[in-house]
């Protein structure tokens, strides 16, 4: 009976240090996870992705495909200035979804860190829209 008691309190022991480190190990994963953006503002046009020209008051490639972690890169040729901005999917809301203003030959890359289908417009001239879809 002893004996009995002493393995059990045993097992509770190891439930317990089993579960606080399930705990410790959410406490420090799962913050990471929250603040992780679901997008980046990639500086300097990196080689290599895919290319959206913005011309004739349009994204001229209305839906694009993309896997997580792979750059767009918009280039504006329209005499007009443009930008993107991500107003619907994963990026609604985040502080930094209304890219700044693309004059004709300026260019702007982003990277999706998280998959989704995100849409956006020129903020001036909301009825430009494109659709991105980020594959995990
Ligand atoms: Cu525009």
């Amino acid at each position: 009976m002893k004996t009995a008691a002493l393995i059990a309190s045993a097992r509770l022991d190891r439930r317990t240090v089993l579960a606080g480190g399930a705990t410790l190990a959410a406490a420090l994963i799962l913050p990471s996870v929250a603040r992780a953006d679901p997008f980046e503002v990639v500086e300097g046009a990196p080689e290599g992705g895919k290319a959206i020209t913005i011309d004739k008051m349009a994204f001229q490639t209305p839906e694009i495909t993309v896997k997580v972690g792979e750059p767009i890169t918009w280039t504006n040729e329209d005499g007009m200035a443009h930008n993107v901005h991500l107003r619907q999917g994963p990026a609604k809301g985040h502080p930094k979804a209304q890219g700044k203003m693309l004059n004709k030959g300026d260019k702007y890359t982003l990277k999706f860190n998280e998959p989704g289908t995100y849409k956006y417009v020129c903020t001036p001239h909301p009825m430009m829209k494109g659709t991105i879809i980020v594959e995990a």
